[in-house]
């Protein structure tokens, strides 16, 4: 399997994510990368290399123009503002207020913001750039072969819809690589979510459309992060009716329940027939990940990657989240073997 990533992943590290009301070292950390590719290569992944450029148009199927040109400038306005640490948003247009872009950096973060954990600083544009050219290296590498790949992204992508950025997300690197499948002649494609956390971005992108499947295992809305999204009763609209499966799972689950929301989610997407896969890749899932509930063993990623090998579909992996450092590597690695066989 071919593997992809880039340094330069390491020009976004915040000091400081907002949780349980202290800044602490944000969850979503550099050494993350190094512990999955330490693994990698312990168990003999060799294939692995650095991205072609990164694609602005391929980008911009997905985002907005004055979102993209925000995430460029806004640690610039900000400093130029006066402040002296990381661009963190803090005001947000609440219900019975108005969604109008204000002028101020201070609220111009709060209006691109859909929650207060994840900063941006000096170099996170250019992460986030490398993030997204290592899933669209790997995309074409899959369309190209149907050999499977793995896009090692940091920071993580399914978070952020059109326009937004929050949960240590700010391009969607799946949906962008779902575009790129169906810009290059695909007809229908399949994502898959199993990090922890519910992939509202993803889902919001491709709700009215009926060419992208979208799947998501995560802690129920209720109960999880991000809150205001992922319930059961979201399947899409229009076009898109029937096209968002969410599966909304309790405090404590364990494979056994984990699983058979999995095999539910196979067989939608075999009754869908796409012409690609791409697995949103969170090993959030762990029982011993520090922010989220599920209590996913080890071997159960070895598992469901066995699972996903069945469906018999071109597969792209796209890493997510995952926070648990010190078996981040074993986690993902195991999905990637089960996977392979
Ligand atoms: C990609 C991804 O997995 N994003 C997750 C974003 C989660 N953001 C908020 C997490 C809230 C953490 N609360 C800390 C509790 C520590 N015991
Ligand atoms: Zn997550």
């Amino acid at each position: 399997m071919k593997i992809i990533y880039s340094e330069d992943h390491r020009c976004h590290f915040p000091q400081g994510e907002l949780s349980g009301g202290e800044l602490v070292t944000p969850f979503e950390r550099p050494s993350r990368v190094e512990f999955v590719l330490a693994r990698l290569k312990m168990r003999g992944f060799s294939d692995i290399s650095g991205p072609g450029a990164y694609d602005a148009s391929a980008v911009a199927r997905i985002h907005d123009a004055d979102y993209i040109e925000f995430l460029q400038t806004a640690y610039a306005e900000w400093v130029a503002a006066g402040f002296r640490g990381e661009v963190i948003a803090n005001a947000w247009p609440a219900r019975r207020m108005q969604w109008r872009r204000p002028d101020f950096i201070d609220g111009k973060a709060g209006y691109y913001a859909l929650a207060g954990e994840t900063a941006i600083t000096a170099g996170t544009w250019q992460a986030v750039q490398s993030s997204a050219a290592v899933a669209l290296t790997a995309q074409k590498l899959v369309q190209g072969s149907r050999d499977a790949a793995f896009a090692l992204c940091r920071p993580p992508g399914h978070h952020a819809p059109r326009d937004m950025y929050g949960g240590y997300c700010f391009l969607n690197n799946a949906a962008i690589a779902a575009q790129a499948f169906l810009d290059r002649g695909a007809q229908r494609i399949a994502i898959l979510d199993v990090d922890f956390h519910h992939g509202n971005g993803t889902q919001d992108i491709f709700y009215d459309r009926g060419d992208v499947l979208f799947l998501s295992l995560h802690g129920e809305p209720k109960q999880a992060y991000p809150y205001f999204l992922g319930y059961e009763d979201e399947r899409g609209s229009g076009e898109g009716e029937g096209f968002n499966v969410n599966y909304a799972l309790p405090r404590g689950t364990e494979y056994a329940q984990w699983s058979a929301a999995l095999e539910n989610a196979c067989g939608r997407i075999e009754a869908y027939g796409p012409d690609a896969l791409i697995i949103s890749l969170g090993v959030d899932t762990f029982k011993k990940d520090p922010i989220s509930f599920f209590k996913l063993e080890s071997e159960d990623f070895t598992r469901y990657g066995a699972r996903i090998a069945a469906l018999k579909r071109p597969t792209l992996f796209v890493m997510e989240g995952g926070y648990a450092i010190d078996e981040i590597g074993i986690n993902t690695v195991n999905v990637l073997e089960g996977f392979l066989g």
